[in-house]
Protein backbone atom coordinates (compact mmCIF):
# COMPACT_ATOMS: atom_id res chain seq x y z
CA UNK A 1 0.00 0.00 0.00
CA UNK A 2 1.32 3.70 -1.31
CA UNK A 3 2.42 5.82 2.00
CA UNK A 4 0.43 9.43 1.14
CA UNK A 5 1.39 12.42 2.88
CA UNK A 6 -0.56 15.85 2.71
CA UNK A 7 2.11 18.48 3.53
CA UNK A 8 -0.52 22.12 3.94
CA UNK A 9 0.41 25.44 4.48
CA UNK A 10 -0.23 28.99 3.20
CA UNK A 11 2.86 29.15 1.11
CA UNK A 12 2.75 33.08 0.67
CA UNK A 13 5.15 32.63 -0.15
CA UNK A 14 6.77 29.41 -0.65
CA UNK A 15 10.39 29.59 1.31
CA UNK A 16 13.13 27.67 1.53
CA UNK A 17 12.03 26.63 4.74
CA UNK A 18 8.90 25.06 3.40
CA UNK A 19 11.26 23.46 0.34
CA UNK A 20 13.01 21.85 3.01
CA UNK A 21 10.46 20.02 4.96
CA UNK A 22 9.01 19.40 1.20
CA UNK A 23 12.35 17.99 0.22
CA UNK A 24 12.64 15.49 3.92
CA UNK A 25 8.63 14.33 3.01
CA UNK A 26 9.38 13.14 -0.31
CA UNK A 27 12.52 11.14 0.77
CA UNK A 28 9.58 9.36 3.41
CA UNK A 29 6.73 8.96 1.86
CA UNK A 30 5.80 7.04 -1.65
CA UNK A 31 3.64 9.95 -2.82
CA UNK A 32 3.58 13.80 -1.14
CA UNK A 33 0.35 16.34 -2.00
CA UNK A 34 1.50 20.05 -1.16
CA UNK A 35 -1.74 21.85 -0.84
CA UNK A 36 -2.21 25.24 -0.89
CA UNK A 37 -4.89 26.33 1.59
CA UNK A 38 -6.11 29.98 2.59
CA UNK A 39 -5.71 30.61 5.96
CA UNK A 40 -8.60 33.05 6.85
CA UNK A 41 -6.28 34.45 9.85
CA UNK A 42 -3.54 35.99 7.61
CA UNK A 43 -3.85 38.45 4.86
CA UNK A 44 -2.71 37.35 1.84
CA UNK A 45 -0.11 38.51 -0.97
CA UNK A 46 -0.60 35.86 -3.51
CA UNK A 47 -3.78 34.74 -5.66
CA UNK A 48 -3.27 30.75 -4.80
CA UNK A 49 -2.88 29.97 -8.69
CA UNK A 50 0.57 31.98 -8.35
CA UNK A 51 1.54 30.18 -5.01
CA UNK A 52 0.97 26.69 -7.13
CA UNK A 53 2.60 27.99 -10.02
CA UNK A 54 5.92 28.84 -7.62
CA UNK A 55 5.48 25.77 -5.76
CA UNK A 56 6.22 23.94 -8.90
CA UNK A 57 8.38 25.82 -10.23
CA UNK A 58 11.14 25.92 -6.98
CA UNK A 59 10.36 21.78 -6.92
CA UNK A 60 11.35 20.98 -11.04
CA UNK A 61 14.24 23.78 -10.40
CA UNK A 62 15.70 21.98 -7.60
CA UNK A 63 17.53 18.26 -8.42
CA UNK A 64 17.23 17.20 -4.74
CA UNK A 65 13.55 17.55 -4.60
CA UNK A 66 12.26 13.86 -5.79
CA UNK A 67 9.40 13.46 -8.50
CA UNK A 68 6.87 11.74 -6.23
CA UNK A 69 5.20 15.39 -5.39
CA UNK A 70 1.66 16.81 -6.84
CA UNK A 71 0.94 20.16 -5.98
CA UNK A 72 -2.88 21.11 -5.46
CA UNK A 73 -5.30 23.65 -3.60
CA UNK A 74 -8.03 23.04 -1.53
CA UNK A 75 -11.08 25.74 -0.44
CA UNK A 76 -14.21 23.52 -0.15
CA UNK A 77 -13.87 21.97 3.19
CA UNK A 78 -11.52 20.49 6.05
CA UNK A 79 -7.71 19.84 5.15
CA UNK A 80 -9.04 16.13 6.05
CA UNK A 81 -11.55 16.21 3.62
CA UNK A 82 -8.57 16.29 1.26
CA UNK A 83 -6.74 13.65 2.88
CA UNK A 84 -9.52 11.52 2.67
CA UNK A 85 -10.32 12.00 -1.42
CA UNK A 86 -6.58 10.96 -2.37
CA UNK A 87 -6.30 8.35 0.28
CA UNK A 88 -4.12 10.20 2.75
CA UNK A 89 -3.65 9.39 6.39
CA UNK A 90 -0.81 11.36 7.14
CA UNK A 91 -0.57 15.39 7.68
CA UNK A 92 3.57 16.90 7.32
CA UNK A 93 4.43 19.74 9.06
CA UNK A 94 6.83 21.82 9.78
CA UNK A 95 8.48 22.77 12.81
CA UNK A 96 10.85 26.09 13.72
CA UNK A 97 10.22 26.68 17.77
CA UNK A 98 7.51 25.41 20.57
CA UNK A 99 5.68 28.00 19.56
CA UNK A 100 4.81 25.94 16.39
CA UNK A 101 4.43 22.80 18.02
CA UNK A 102 1.71 24.72 20.49
CA UNK A 103 -0.20 26.27 17.97
CA UNK A 104 0.08 22.64 15.34
CA UNK A 105 -1.02 20.68 19.02
CA UNK A 106 -4.91 21.21 18.74
CA UNK A 107 -4.88 20.69 15.05
CA UNK A 108 -3.33 17.46 15.21
CA UNK A 109 -5.32 16.03 17.77
CA UNK A 110 -8.68 17.77 16.13
CA UNK A 111 -7.31 15.81 12.81
CA UNK A 112 -7.33 12.81 14.39
CA UNK A 113 -10.45 12.99 15.69
CA UNK A 114 -11.94 14.34 12.57
CA UNK A 115 -10.80 11.77 10.39
CA UNK A 116 -7.95 9.37 12.25
CA UNK A 117 -5.34 11.91 10.27
CA UNK A 118 -1.84 11.19 11.97
CA UNK A 119 0.85 14.40 12.10
CA UNK A 120 4.25 14.11 11.57
CA UNK A 121 6.15 17.18 12.58
CA UNK A 122 9.23 17.84 10.46
CA UNK A 123 12.46 20.72 11.48
CA UNK A 124 13.99 21.91 8.84
CA UNK A 125 17.55 22.81 8.67
CA UNK A 126 18.77 25.11 11.36
CA UNK A 127 19.80 27.59 8.15
CA UNK A 128 15.97 28.00 7.78
CA UNK A 129 14.21 27.90 11.20
CA UNK A 130 14.41 31.55 11.30
CA UNK A 131 12.19 31.87 8.02
CA UNK A 132 8.85 32.49 7.58
CA UNK A 133 6.20 33.66 4.63
CA UNK A 134 5.24 36.47 7.06
CA UNK A 135 8.79 38.35 7.19
CA UNK A 136 9.66 37.12 3.62
CA UNK A 137 6.60 39.32 2.88
CA UNK A 138 7.83 42.35 4.99
CA UNK A 139 11.36 42.91 4.24
CA UNK A 140 10.66 42.29 0.13
CA UNK A 141 7.53 45.08 0.45
CA UNK A 142 10.75 47.05 2.04
CA UNK A 143 12.35 46.92 -0.62
CA UNK A 144 15.08 43.97 1.05
CA UNK A 145 16.64 41.41 -0.58
CA UNK A 146 15.23 38.06 -0.13
CA UNK A 147 17.08 36.10 -2.46
CA UNK A 148 18.78 33.83 1.03
CA UNK A 149 15.40 32.96 2.12
CA UNK A 150 13.47 31.83 -0.88
CA UNK A 151 13.69 29.40 -3.85
CA UNK A 152 15.28 31.20 -6.90
CA UNK A 153 12.01 30.92 -8.26
CA UNK A 154 10.56 33.14 -5.66
CA UNK A 155 13.12 35.75 -6.02
CA UNK A 156 12.82 36.36 -9.30
CA UNK A 157 9.44 36.48 -8.85
CA UNK A 158 9.06 39.25 -6.33
CA UNK A 159 12.07 40.92 -8.00
CA UNK A 160 10.66 41.57 -10.66
CA UNK A 161 6.96 42.54 -8.99
CA UNK A 162 9.30 45.09 -6.89
CA UNK A 163 8.15 48.64 -8.46
CA UNK A 164 11.10 50.23 -10.39
N1 LIG B 1 10.76 25.79 8.33
C1 LIG B 1 9.99 24.70 8.57
N2 LIG B 1 8.64 24.71 8.54
C2 LIG B 1 8.06 25.88 8.23
C3 LIG B 1 8.80 27.05 7.94
C4 LIG B 1 10.22 26.97 8.02
N3 LIG B 1 11.03 28.02 7.82
N4 LIG B 1 7.93 28.06 7.67
C5 LIG B 1 6.70 27.53 7.79
N5 LIG B 1 6.77 26.23 8.14
C6 LIG B 1 5.69 25.28 8.36
C7 LIG B 1 4.63 25.81 9.30
O1 LIG B 1 4.94 25.52 10.65
C8 LIG B 1 3.42 25.01 8.83
O2 LIG B 1 3.45 23.68 9.35
C9 LIG B 1 3.66 24.88 7.33
O3 LIG B 1 5.06 25.07 7.13
C10 LIG B 1 2.89 25.91 6.52
O4 LIG B 1 3.24 27.21 6.95
P1 LIG B 1 2.47 28.46 6.31
O5 LIG B 1 2.86 29.65 7.09
O6 LIG B 1 2.68 28.47 4.84
O7 LIG B 1 0.93 28.07 6.51
P2 LIG B 1 -0.04 28.34 7.76
O8 LIG B 1 0.71 28.32 9.05
O9 LIG B 1 -0.81 29.56 7.41
O10 LIG B 1 -0.97 27.02 7.79
C11 LIG B 1 -2.02 26.85 6.92
C12 LIG B 1 -2.72 25.49 7.24
C13 LIG B 1 -3.70 25.22 6.17
C14 LIG B 1 -1.68 24.38 7.23
C15 LIG B 1 -3.39 25.57 8.61
O11 LIG B 1 -4.16 26.75 8.67
C16 LIG B 1 -4.26 24.36 8.88
O12 LIG B 1 -3.75 23.26 9.12
N6 LIG B 1 -5.55 24.56 8.84
C17 LIG B 1 -6.52 23.49 9.12
C18 LIG B 1 -7.82 23.78 8.46
C19 LIG B 1 -8.81 22.83 9.02
O13 LIG B 1 -9.16 21.84 8.40
N7 LIG B 1 -9.24 23.10 10.28
C20 LIG B 1 -10.15 22.24 11.05
C21 LIG B 1 -9.48 21.12 11.82
S1 LIG B 1 -7.94 21.47 12.60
Amino acid sequence: MSRIAVVPGSFDPVTLGHLDVIRRAATVFDEVHVLVVHNPGKNAMLPISERITLIEKSIAEDSSIGGNITVASWSVGLLVDYCTEVGANVLVKGIRSQIDVAYETPMVLMNRSLANVETVFMLPDPAHAHVSSTLVRQVSSMGGDVSDYVPPAVARFLAAARPA
